[in-house]
């Protein structure tokens, strides 16, 4: 659906953010794109944030419940859109991530494997979380540092498990100069206060307890959100059922693409410019492209595998197959149901999620991978290491 009225997102992007202009900017947004108006609208300008606000915000487990009966006070909790639009043009770094604090001591910055292991799941039913927004040089690879916005300092952020009506308590504080906030799709809440943008060392919280299971995207959603996705402030929440699937070795793929800029003091910069062209450099399952050919995912014969792949894009699927192997059990609803069996690859969806299952009845090297061979050349691929 488009509106040939609608002006181009970039254009309406680099625009210097006036009130009026912002609202127009948010009203055009809607048309352009249905619902970025209400994600641009909470980060409205505004005169100030009052103390008794602030307060509300950062209490921890600060339901949403609580925080909806003061929209308009949240209005003016949140952030300066001016400040958005400079990450764009101006003094956050003309549409790239490479900030001082994305940059600072990049070459001395350690690679490490991301570890695909689903966590163990928390005795109790409520599970506390507080991530924290910053800026951080990460090594995705043993010659490229890229310059990261992160939850908790790591492309993806932590990867989070809970049951099926967990009560999921999240706080966010936002250590960077620039406005961030967090949105998790395994939510189901009102965007305009949950969701909002907050700026440096302030705090949002907000509760909610899963009603489905599945692999759940979880990522940044201040405006321009592809420049927020895309410099690396994402991850996965993995919601099991609470009646338990069948026994398995359960491992978490979240798939991310990367634009990368410059080097600034040695730190690859994510490009909104290139982002825009969708075509990316990398592509990288957890972060890293090719680091489970380097160091695979080992299990061993007989055991059952299931993958919870989530791509969080921004832009394209992960068609995720397993050369060698055949899923047995897709779930194309939330397991254990709209089970399909006998699946050689299934598209996970650009902020979407899906659960993939298979028993391992022969030793070898199994490679996954995006079937989209551009995409997995690009690194998006891996070895399952099945030992006898
Ligand atoms: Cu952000």
């Amino acid at each position: 659906m488009s509106n040939p009225e609608a002006p181009l997102l970039s254009e309406i992007l680099a625009r210097p953010a006036t009130r009026r202009d912002f609202i127009t900017r948010a009203s055009a947004l809607s048309l352009a794109i249905p619902g970025v108006g209400a994600a641009l609208a909470s980060c409205a300008p505004n005169g100030g944030t009052s103390d008794s606000t602030r307060a509300a915000a950062a209490t921890p487990g600060a339901g949403a419940a609580g925080a909806a009966g003061s929209q308009d006070k949240m209005l003016h909790h949140n952030s300066d859109s001016r400040l958005d639009s400079t990450v764009l043009k101006g003094k956050h770094g003309n549409g790239s991530s490479a900030t001082r604090d994305a940059t600072a001591n990049a070459e001395q910055t350690a690679f490490h494997r991301y570890d695909p292991a689903l966590p163990p799941l928390a005795k109790s039913n409520r599970l506390q979380l507080h991530f924290h927004a910053r800026e951080a040089p990460i090594r995705i690879s043993d010659d490229t540092v890229v310059a990261g916005w992160t939850f908790e300092g790591d492309i993806p952020g932590p990867i989070v498990h809970c049951r099926v009506g967990d009560t999921v308590e999240f706080t966010l504080t936002n250590e960077s100069d620039i406005p961030h906030s967090m949105d998790f799709h395994a939510a189901q809440i009102d965007p305009k206060t949950a969701f909002r943008s907050i700026v440096k060392n302030e705090s949002v919280s907000y509760t909610f307890k899963p009603k489905w299971a599945g692999a759940f995207m979880y990522h940044c959603g201040t405006a321009p959100v592809l420049m927020h996705i895309g410099s690396g402030m994402y991850g996965s929440i993995v919601v099991s059922p609470r009646e338990p699937l069948p026994p398995a070795k359960e491992f978490v793929l979240v798939q991310g693409e990367y634009y990368l800029g410059d080097a600034v003091n040695g730190a690859r910069g994510f490009d909104y410019q290139k982002m825009l062209s969708t075509v990316p450099d990398i592509v990288a399952f957890n972060g890293r492209p090719n680091q489970y050919i380097k160091e695979p995912i080992r299990v061993k014969v007989g055991d059952r595998v299931r993958f919870w792949v989530t791509s969080v894009g921004p832009q394209h699927p992960c068609n995720f197959h397993v050369v060698g192997e055949q899923f047995d059990t897709v779930y194309l609803g939330a397991p254990p149901g709209g089970a399909i069996r006998g699946v050689q690859t299934f598209a996970v969806a650009p902020g979407g999620g899906m659960c993939f299952e298979l028993v391992c009845d022969m030793p070898g090297e199994f490679p996954f991978v995006n079937h989209a061979f551009g995409h997995g050349q690009k690194g998006a691929i891996g070895i399952l290491s099945v030992e006898g």
